[in-house]
């Protein structure tokens, strides 16, 4: 399939930061390459400077999934450029380069670096953070996002995929602010705010940044009725992501309006997710005569019940 000018071999990709191709590189070797498990490669965020991350712990499970305040550990754009680039153009996919900023203007500069890049078809921003200059969660914003496209789109002619916040009263207004402003699609959902307390003091949060990301099959239910909801506001297309482990959770995404679909959380369970969810796919489209995203549901079929 042909998804903002890259081919696909199949609707099914991975979540940023869920899974680090160069680490399994290492760890599999040229398999990895013979057996890539995505159709499309994207990064974990890259920021302008490089950044240890937060304080552990970074991690706690849930019943249905897990909370994580890994803090966006990453080299910056120049070690980003000089050790990661080179490695992640070897893989056999088109690579999507995930970009946060604190300032407009950091965004600007890491999507200027990357414009001219032939290794990169696509960026995605990631506008989860508050903007430090207006104390705005940049996501959760239609007008920041406005603002932020307006800055961002004369810089490069590649694909801007917008990350939406579940973490916000109204996503789709920030996607349709996106959809005016530029933007080629948008992606969701990120986590979902969350916290634990530590089990044996109580009252002392357990992750060392405090609250968390929510991530797994307890947020599939929240990313489904969020991608229904922006499908029915934008025409953007849609990578929809949140809890997916099996075929019929990709199906029922695609369902609600995603023309891709993003494999996250369950990647840490099992390298090799992405293609077996892809296979599984594959053969509910084959078995139902569905070759392609049915017609997304009408604005009726998901207007709020309560
Ligand atoms: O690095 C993180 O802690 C993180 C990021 Br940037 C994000 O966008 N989503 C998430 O769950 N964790």
């Amino acid at each position: 399939m042909r998804f903002l000018g890259m081919d696909l071999a199949h609707p099914v990709i991975n979540a940023s930061g869920t899974f680090d191709a160069i680490a399994a590189r290492r760890a599999f070797g040229d398999a990895l390459l013979a057996r890539f498990p995505f159709a499309a490669f994207v990064t974990k965020t890259v920021t302008l400077e490089p950044r240890q991350g937060n304080p552990p712990p970074r991690l706690w499970e849930l019943p249905a999934g897990m909370i994580n305040s890994i803090g966006l550990p990453n080299r910056g754009l120049a070690g980003f450029l000089a050790h990661d680039l080179p490695r992640l153009a070897e893989l056999p996919v088109p690579l999507v380069v995930n970009v946060m900023g604190f300032t407009r203007e950091q965004l600007a500069e890491l999507v200027a670096a990357f414009a001219e890049r032939g290794e990169v078809a696509a960026l995605e921003l990631n506008v989860s953070c508050p903007n430090v200059e207006t104390g705005l969660v940049m996501g959760a914003d239609p007008g920041e996002i406005a603002a932020l496209l307006d800055v961002l789109r004369p810089l490069t002619g590649k694909p801007l995929i917008v990350k939406l916040t579940p973490n916000c009263t109204a996503p789709a207004e920030v996607a349709a602010a996106a959809e005016a402003h530029g933007a080629d699609a948008v992606s969701l959902v990120n986590t979902v705010r969350g916290m634990a307390f530590h089990p044996r003091r109580p009252g002392e949060p357990w992750l060392g940044g405090g609250t968390g990301g929510v991530s797994g099959p307890a947020v599939r239910a929240v990313a489904l009725a969020q991608v229904a909801e922006v499908r029915a506001r934008v025409a953007l297309p849609i990578v929809g992501m949140g809890g997916v482990q099996s075929g019929r959770h990709a199906r029922d995404l695609t369902q609600a309006g995603a023309d891709v679909v993003a494999v996250g959380t369950e990647s840490f369970r099992d390298p090799l997710a992405g293609a077996r969810v892809a296979a599984e796919l594959a053969e509910i489209r084959a078995n139902s005569g569905l070759t392609a995203p049915p017609r997304p549901p009408a604005r009726d079929a998901i207007a709020h019940k309560a």
